[in-house]
C-alpha cells in the first residue's frame, strides 16, 4: 500500500530541510489549514441555508446566519490574529490593513488573503476557494507595522497557495520548493498528499477567459485571445470558463492552459480589469512559476510588480509557459 503523507508531516519535513526554520512558519500554516477546514465545513452546508435560516436571520441554534464570504473572512481573522505569528493581515474584504490586537502576541509574518474567491457562485454549487499569500515583515519586530510590510513584490512571498472547495476540498501550496497538492479526507479530517510536485504542462489544452468582454478589449487583447481560438493553431484549445478564479486556475494547472482576465474599457475607474494583485494574482503567480508556468500582466512578470496600494487591480494572463509567452509576444509586437 502507498505510504500516506499528511500535510502536517509534509510541513515538518520542509521545516527540517530549512536551517532557518523555527517552527513559527509551520505553526502559521497549521492555523491557516484549520481555518480552511472550518470554511470547508460551512461551504458544504451552503445549500442548507435556506432550510436552516436566511442570511441575516437567527438560525435554529440561535446564531446569526452570515454570508459565507463574510463568515470565511471572520474565521480567518479570528484564528490568525490569535496565532502569535503575524504582525498584520490584509483581506479582500477589508479596505485597510488588519492590525493584530494588543491582547495577542505579534510575530514576523504578514498574511494576505481572499477569504472566499468566486463566492457569487455559491448558490449554483460551483467550486470556490481561499487564496493566501505570506510575506516576512520588513519593519523591525514590535507593534509598529506599516503598509510597507504588506506592499511587497510578489517575488518576496515566502509561501502562497489556495484551498479549493470543490468535489473534494484541496490545498495547493508552495514555499518555493515546488507545488504540492493535498486532498481533505473528511472522514479523518486530514489533508493527505495527493498531488506531489505538480508541474503544469508546457502548453494548452484550455483557454479560460470571459469572452463577453470582447467589445471592451483593445485590438491587442483581441489578438491575444484570438490566438487560442485559431483553428490553424497546432495545439487546439478548448474554452473553459467557470468564473471562479481558483477553479479555473486549478484545472489549467493540472491539465495545461491559460487563464486570462485582461484590462477592459467597461469601467473607467477600473482600467486594469477586475482581479487584485496582492490577494489573487501574486499568490497564484508564485504557484504557477513554481510549477513551471508563467504569469504576466501582458508586459511585466506579475511577481516583479511593485504594489502601490492594497487593492490594486492588475490584468492577468497565467498558466502554461508557452501560452503565456505567446500572449507576451503579441503585446510586445503591438508596441
Ligand atoms: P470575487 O473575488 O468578488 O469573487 O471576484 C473574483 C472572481 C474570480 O473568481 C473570477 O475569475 C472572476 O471574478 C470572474 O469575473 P467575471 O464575472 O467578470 O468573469
Ligand atoms: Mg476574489
Amino acid at each position: 500500500m502507498q505510504r500516506i503523507t499528511t500535510v502536517t508531516e509534509h510541513l515538518l519535513f520542509l521545516q527540517k530541510e530549512s536551517p532557518m526554520a523555527t517552527g513559527r512558519f509551520t505553526h502559521l500554516l497549521n492555523e491557516l489549514i484549520l481555518a480552511a477546514k472550518i470554511i470547508s465545513r460551512e461551504v458544504n452546508k451552503a445549500g442548507l441555508v435556506d432550510i436552516l435560516g436566511f442570511t441575516g436571520e437567527i438560525n435554529v441554534q440561535g446564531e446569526e446566519v452570515v454570508k459565507l464570504d463574510e463568515f470565511a473572512n471572520r474565521i480567518l481573522i479570528h484564528r490568525m490574529e490569535r496565532a502569535g505569528v503575524l504582525c498584520a493581515m490584509a483581506s479582500e474584504e477589508n479596505a485597510d490593513l488588519i492590525e493584530i490586537p494588543p491582547a495577542f502576541p505579534s510575530g514576523d509574518y504578514v498574511l494576505i488573503f481572499d477569504p472566499l474567491d468566486g463566492s457569487s457562485n455559491v448558490d449554483s454549487n460551483v467550486s470556490i476557494g481561499t487564496i493566501f499569500s505570506i510575506y516576512r515583515r520588513k519593519s523591525p519586530p514590535g507593534r509598529n507595522v506599516n503598509l510597507g510590510d504588506l506592499l511587497q513584490k510578489g517575488a518576496e512571498q515566502v509561501a502562497a497557495g489556495y484551498f479549493i472547495y470543490g468535489s473534494s476540498t484541496m490545498m495547493v501550496y508552495t514555499t518555493g520548493h515546488g507545488v504540492h497538492g493535498f486532498t481533505l479526507d473528511p472522514s479523518v479530517g486530514e489533508f493527505l498528499l495527493s498531488h506531489p510536485a505538480i508541474k503544469i504542462p508546457p502548453a494548452g489544452k484550455f483557454y479560460s477567459v470571459n469572452e463577453s468582454y470582447w467589445p471592451y478589449w483593445d485590438e491587442t487583447t483581441r489578438k491575444a485571445v484570438s490566438y487560442f481560438k485559431n483553428p490553424e493553431n497546432k495545439s487546439p484549445y478548448n474554452l473553459r470558463y467557470i468564473g471562479s478564479l481558483v477553479a479555473d486556475f486549478h484545472r489549467n494547472l493540472l491539465a495545461g492552459g491559460i487563464f486570462m482576465y485582461p484590462a477592459d474599457l467597461r469601467d473607467p475607474k477600473k482600467p486594469s480589469g477586475k482581479l487584485r494583485l496582492m490577494c489573487e494574482a501574486a499568490p497564484l503567480a508564485m504557484v504557477v512559476e513554481q510549477a513551471g508556468g508563467m504569469a504576466t500582466d501582458g508586459k511585466r512578470r506579475i511577481l516583479d510588480i511593485d504594489p502601490q496600494e492594497l487593492h490594486q487591480r492588475v490584468p492577468l494572463f497565467i498558466g502554461s509557459k508557452k501560452d503565456v509567452e505567446k500572449v507576451m509576444e503579441i503585446y510586445k509586437a503591438a508596441k
